[in-house]
């Protein structure tokens, strides 16, 4: 019939292109406005500032590997402005945790596994070798949360993370990111990623959809970004005449500079809204993520996806969708076209359906799943909270492109249901915070098939994403970037990877 006569072009390019990339065009505004910060090379400067100062805080350099043997400056090292400490807006609030960056005498050479107090305020827990991960915790959940956060803390060491603990009450979101590039800097750009655990401040930006289409309108949103927290040198700012439509003090609409992500960030959120559901979850969180990383968990490194867009009206339809599916344009190969890999969609000539992929969701069929659905904060297209509250959801890392189903200002939110749940296994979940679905396609490809690559290599789920992040999106998405990443947000650990 006709619509199906369309066939996978047409519904990949509207399917996916509506909600994987669907949401794919815009951000000329932030473009267009690039701020001054992008002349120069703010990454060669940030680091050269933070060798000239890495000497000077008490961060323990591992006397079991050397430093690395930074080129010293020709003149006196200084404290000399730079883009990275230019871009960081200045605290409205002084924290704890921010105090004056008093440099203390480094305990020099003395090798020692206790905690050792940053200059910044946060606690670094082992040294690590090259790699160090932030832990921001909101001191109220701390005492019910401390003995399995040691749990965690214990297991990145392991995995040979430096750990820099800060437990302090944020209060406005440049706070927070003021923190995160102290340490980048004082670690000397070490520090990989920040977990955010517990009820840390939200910045916004607004962001732009324009369609390459010109019967399509633009249309705009404003949405949590997580991003103002994962590229610390770059600039947002609000333009003459922005107002937040949410009435959010800290919303941004325009990012300019060096736009790339220093580090991913997780979030660890508040759980339906009281502060004992959420100890509780993040206890339970822990607990399975420990389990994880001994070798408990028993799902097979295998790939489930489940397309609610593609409903097949013949058998062409269905030889089409499960073709795309498996290897198309935005397929998630390497996963999808392995021998072991679970696709569905509906089709009643090939004996698939939708329904079919939940109930092999439920029975752990596979350690990485990706739905394809419309979505908003409070359902991933058929799976909803109350699903996610009563069936096993047997996979480790969780994929959805469903827009907004990651909305955090909602406490009740499908994403976090889908990461806590009693009945859930889930250890990553991926969603966005508003209407946008997808990342788009860049110069090595969809990002699907980015991700999938380089977990299947080994990285970590916080490695791949900055592997797809920080290599340039292809037209049109390229005229989109902020829509694509300023909505993108990650429950969970970043930290982990497929299991062999
Ligand atoms: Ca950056």
């Amino acid at each position: 019939m006709k619509m199906a006569s369309l066939g996978v072009t047409l519904l990949v390019g509207v399917c996916l292109v509506m909600l994987a990339t669907a949401c794919e065009q815009g951000e000329e505004e932030a473009t267009a406005t690039a701020s001054p910060m992008a002349t120069g090379s703010p990454r060669a400067t940030a680091t050269a500032t933070a060798t000239a100062t890495a000497t000077a805080t008490a961060i323990a350099s591992p006397t079991a590997s050397p430093p690395p043997t930074p080129t010293p400056p020709a003149t006196t090292p200084t404290r000399t402005p730079t883009a990275l400490a230019e871009a960081i807006p200045t605290p409205t609030r002084t924290v704890a945790a921010e105090a004056t960056p008093t440099p203390t005498p480094s305990v020099a050479g003395t090798p020692s596994l206790t905690p050792t107090a940053t200059a910044y305020g946060g606690i670094e827990l082992c040294p690590g070798d090259d790699r160090a991960v932030a832990l921001l915790v909101d001191p109220s959940l701390l005492s019910g949360i401390r003995s399995s956060l040691d749990q965690f803390e214990t297991d990145l060491c392991s995995e040979g993370y430096a750990v820099i603990e800060t437990v302090s009450d944020f209060a406005v979101p440049p706070d927070v990111r003021a923190h995160l590039a102290e340490l980048y800097m004082q670690t000397e750009e070490h520090v990989v990623g920040a977990i955010l655990i517990g009820d840390l401040p939200h910045p916004y930006q607004w962001v732009t959809l324009t369609s390459a289409n010109p019967d399509i309108p633009p249309s705009s949103e404003e949405a949590i970004s997580f991003q103002y927290y994962a590229d610390l040198d770059g600039t947002f700012e609000a333009s003459p005449g922005y107002a937040s439509p949410g009435g959010h003090p800290y919303s941004y609409d325009v990012h300019g500079g060096d736009v790339d992500w220093e580090i991913w960030i997780g979030v660890l959120p508040p759980y339906l809204g009281d502060p004992a559901s959420t100890a509780e979850a993040i206890n339970r969180y822990f607990g399975k993520n420990h389990a994880y990383r001994a070798g408990e968990y028993d799902l097979p490194r295998s790939f489930l996806q489940v397309n609610e867009h593609f409903k097949a009206e013949t058998q062409e339809d269905h030889t089409s969708f499960l073709n795309a599916l498996r290897s198309g344009q935005y397929a998630w190969t390497p996963f999808s076209d392995a021998p072991n890999t679970h696709l569905y969609f509906d089709s009643p000539f090939g004996g698939l359906s939708v329904d079919q992929g939940y109930a092999d969701l439920s029975a752990g069929v596979a350690d990485f799943t990706v739905v394809d659905a419309h979505g908003y904060w409070g359902a991933s297209g058929k799976l909803d909270i109350a699903w996610v509250d009563s069936n096993p959801v047997g996979t480790a890392f969780f994929w959805s492109n469903g827009c907004a189903v990651g909305d955090l200002d909602h406490a009740d939110n499908f994403l976090t249901s889908a990461l806590y749940s009693p009945t859930s296994m889930v250890l990553v979940a991926k969603g966005t915070t508003n209407d946008s679905g997808g990342m788009g396609t860049n110069e090595n490809g969809f990002f699907g098939h980015n991700v999938a690559t380089s977990l299947s290599l080994g990285e970590s789920f916080g490695e791949a994403m900055l592997s797809h992040v920080n290599v340039p999106l292809i037209p049109p998405w390229a005229d989109s970037r902020e829509y694509h990443y300023a909505t993108s947000v990650i429950l969970g650990d970043p930290t982990l990877r497929l299991q062999p």
